[in-house]
């Protein structure tokens, strides 16, 4: 019955349709059957696989009907995962227990990703050239028909003033931090990278993943202007004795900075646009020094290898070491959870899982976490507005990384979810975000959460949670099957105490997951320590995490490094307790120190 009312709904839009109307406009098939079209005015449901069967695919077979009625909601999965502390704490130190969580977490989630791809923008059925052409991003579901007609959408710029933009700043109750911020802004970006000459459906970045291309180049003539042909090293400058990005005028590699910017800050690293802010300089200057460190420990444990020899196999370690730091510093921190994510390729060796990826519309839509970004930025005393900050690399060599890591850490982000909290200096990048999402015709909101396993929202108060963002919405709006994803994943009602709401976890996930453990280093072929030059670079693999990352990297003290703000008063760090390195880093600066609670705090 419940059924039958939902398929009422979703085509409610729909009811004025004509003849000559594709009838899958209607999106008739249910539970991710396949329409087919067959004439102006039949239609039918492939069911197959589906687990379910009729007409529209609406009925379950027993085994789906005993797996739904005992599955429990993602909500309530999310609860037990952030609560009860104490039984985490036991599941976490017993390996059998922690590893079959993993691994039920890991293809539970990676199922849902539709691998190999299946649509893009232009094919919305299958095709050798969607599977195929690399330039386009796949797509979930697919595009309406070009021949539908699409509800009556408000107008973007409304829209975004309405119910998006910042009226004063909400801080992230995970008290997620600047640190992670800027992570996710230098980390997508390697595989966020529309091509818009050709349009927003594509993508330059054709790597379809982590393949740092954002620190070596997107191609082989960037990559080789970047690199020192010295020891795998890429090339580097030193101010006040510190290393950061060559210059452009050194390497000649194109970079985006506007007229202003003198010479001696226009950084170049592997991404032409990271000179927007120095919190990506920062983690380009930090992925440079960890390169270069890598290489030094290669040319130590290989002193016969070339310099494309080590370069190559120091790029697979750093891969690793991004893989292994996403998963169990910066999901974990995201996720909430007590339970401790794993990164062990091993857990899917004797699963059904394939070793590659491509990236979706979808993802790069629901990575818009502009949210997080405050209204100014704090380092060490000074305080930066929007304008001061941008294209300003002076910050980063005036105040150094140690510094500029403190003080990100310090400083708490916006929360994502719940609307209303999207600074205003990036407004447009919002009204954009939805006018693409127009042009490549994407199904709705609800559309997207009975994709990912959730209940569509009933009503805007549903939704929100919120009387007044409710009210607004729906003036806007009209029908809650009309929203669209962008917007509601921004507006719809953030989990207790955290910085998303259900559907940006529930179809973040998987595409994250998929994404890092579909990497070819990952997959039994790669998976060992030959590929990562020995025992001592899987090592630097194993053990990598962001505060190693950062340590091993600067010299002196080491700073508060977290994702997570501290909860407490902050303690100068160098009243903290420091410890040397472990003495298996192979670390290059015997000056540098490990702070062994700044992840904790
Ligand atoms: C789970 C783990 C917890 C998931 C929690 C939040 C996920 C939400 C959004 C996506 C998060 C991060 C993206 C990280 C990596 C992207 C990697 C892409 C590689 C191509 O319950 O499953």
């Amino acid at each position: 019955m419940n059924k039958l009312i939902c398929l009422v709904l979703l085509s409610s839009f729909w009811i004025f349709l004509g003849e000559g109307y594709d009838p899958c406009c209607a999106q008739p098939c249910q539970n991710q059957g396949v329409c087919l079209s067959k004439g102006a005015d039949a239609y039918e449901c492939d069911c197959t696989r589906t687990g379910y069967y009729g007409e529209n695919c609406t009925t379950p077979e027993l085994l789906t009907l005993i797996k739904s009625t005992l599955k429990p909601r993602p909500n309530i999965v999310h609860y037990i995962l952030t609560h009860y502390k104490w039984i985490w704490d036991i599941i976490n130190n017993i390996s059998f227990l922690r590893d079959a969580i993993m691994r039920y977490v890991l293809t539970s989630r990676s199922h849902l990703v539709n691998s190999p791809p299946t649509y893009n923008a232009d094919y919305n059925y299958k095709s050798w050239e969607a599977y195929s052409n690399l330039s386009y991003y796949t797509r979930t579901l697919v595009p309406l028909p070009q021949n539908c007609p699409t509800p009556d959408l408000p107008n973007a710029k409304q829209v975004v003033e309405k119910v998006l933009v910042r009226k004063q700043f909400i801080p992230d109750p995970q008290r997620t931090s600047l640190m992670f911020a800027f992570f996710a802004q230098h980390f997508s970006h390697q595989f966020f990278k529309s091509d818009f000459k050709k349009g927003p459906a594509f993508t330059k970045a054709l790597g379809h993943g982590v393949d740092l291309g954002h620190i070596y180049g997107e191609t082989l003539e960037r990559q080789h202007k970047l690199r020192l042909f010295k020891d795998g090293k890429l090339k580097y400058q030193v101010v006040d004795g510190e290393v950061y990005p060559p210059l452009v005028k050194d390497v000649q590699v194109e970079m985006h900075y506007p007229p202003h910017v003198p010479e001696e800050q226009r950084f170049a690293v592997g991404h032409e646009a990271f000179g927007l802010v120095p919190g990506l300089m920062m983690y380009a200057s930090i992925w440079l020094r960890e390169h270069n460190r890598v290489c030094d420990i290669m040319k130590q444990e290989h002193p016969d290898w070339d310099d494309e020899r080590i370069f190559q196999t120091t790029r697979l370690i750093l891969i690793g070491e991004t893989i292994k730091i996403v998963i169990e510093d910066y999901v974990q921190h995201l996720s909430g959870y007590h339970f401790k994510l794993k990164f062990d390729p091993e857990l899917l060796f004797n699963e059904r899982f394939q070793y590659q990826n491509r990236i979706a519309s979808e993802f790069n839509t629901l990575y818009h976490w502009h949210p997080l970004m405050p209204d100014n930025f704090q380092i060490q005393d000074q305080v930066y507005g929007h304008h001061q900050f941008v294209f300003n690399n002076s910050i980063l060599t005036q105040h150094g990384i140690r510094n500029m890591v403190d003080s990100f850490t310090k400083q708490r982000a916006g929360r994502v979810a719940g609307g209303r909290n999207l600074p205003a200096a990036v407004q447009a990048v919002a009204v954009k975000v939805l006018e693409h999402s127009r042009e490549m015709r994407y199904q709705s909101l609800n559309a997207y959460r009975k994709r990912f396993n959730m209940k569509p929202y009933s009503s805007f108060e549903d939704m929100t949670g919120d009387k007044e963002l409710a009210a607004e919405m729906k003036q806007l709006y009209g029908h809650i099957d009309a929203v669209e994803l962008y917007t509601g994943l921004l507006v719809e009602k953030p989990r207790p105490n955290s910085v998303f709401g259900e559907t940006m976890v529930e179809m973040g996930a998987p595409y994250s997951l998929k994404g890092l453990m579909g990497n070819a280093i990952c997959s039994p072929e790669y998976w060992m320590p030959s590929t990562f030059g020995g025992k001592v670079g899987f090592d630097i693999v194993n053990t990598a995490s962001l505060k190693k990352l950062v340590c091993m990297n600067i010299k002196g003290p080491c700073p508060m490094v977290s994702f997570q703000v501290p909860d407490v008063k902050y303690q100068s760090s160098e009243n903290m307790n420091s410890s040397s390195v472990h003495s298996t880093q192979h670390h290059t600066n015997p000056t540098v120190v490990l702070n062994e609670r700044s992840s904790e705090l």
